[in-house]
C-alpha cells in the first residue's frame, strides 16, 4: 500500500529496521550516510537501493530538510553505489518514488538503481 509523503516519519518502517539490524537484508555498501542494499524483489537484472542515515520520509522532505553534509553525502554514496559495489554496468537508472501517487512504499527515502543489462524505455 503506498504511503501518504506528507505524514510525520514512523521509526518502524522496513527500512529503519533494516538500518538498526532488525531485518536482514543483503548489504553492498555503507558509509556514514547512507545505506545500501539488494532490493528484495528486483526488477532489473541489479536493483540496489540506497537510503541515507536520517530520519527523511521521501525525496521531498530530504531535499527540503538536510544538511548540506548529509545531501552530499547522501549524493555521493548512491554514485559511489553505483559505480562499484552494485555492478550495474556502464549504464544504469536512478529512481526516487515519491508519495502515494507516484506509488512510494517505504516511508524512508530510498533511491533504486537500476542496471546490469541494456534498460530500454523508462520503467512504467
Ligand atoms: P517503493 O515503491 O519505491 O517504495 O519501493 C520499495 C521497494 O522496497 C520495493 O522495490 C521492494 C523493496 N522492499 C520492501 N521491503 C523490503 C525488505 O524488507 N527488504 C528489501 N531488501 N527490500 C524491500
Amino acid at each position: 500500500m503506498p504511503i501518504d509523503a506528507t505524514l510525520p516519519y514512523d521509526d518502524d518502517n522496513v527500512f529503519a529496521r533494516i538500518l538498526r539490524g532488525e531485518i536482514p537484508s543483503n548489504r553492498v555498501y555503507e558509509d556514514e550516510w547512507a545505506v545500501a542494499f539488494h532490493d528484495i524483489a528486483p526488477q532489473a537484472p541489479v536493483h540496489v537501493l540506497v537510503i541515507p542515515r536520517g530520519r527523511y520520509v521521501s525525496w521531498d522532505d530530504f531535499s527540503e530538510r538536510a544538511s548540506v553534509e548529509e545531501i552530499a553525502g547522501f549524493v555521493r554514496a548512491v554514485g559511489k553505489v553505483a559505480r562499484d559495489a552494485g555492478h550495474v554496468g556502464p549504464g544504469y537508472r536512478l529512481l526516487a518514488n515519491t508519495g502515494k501517487r507516484a506509488g512510494q512504499e517505504v516511508g524512508h527515502l530510498h533511491v533504486h538503481i537500476f542496471g546490469g543489462a541494456p534498460l530500454g524505455p523508462m520503467l512504467a
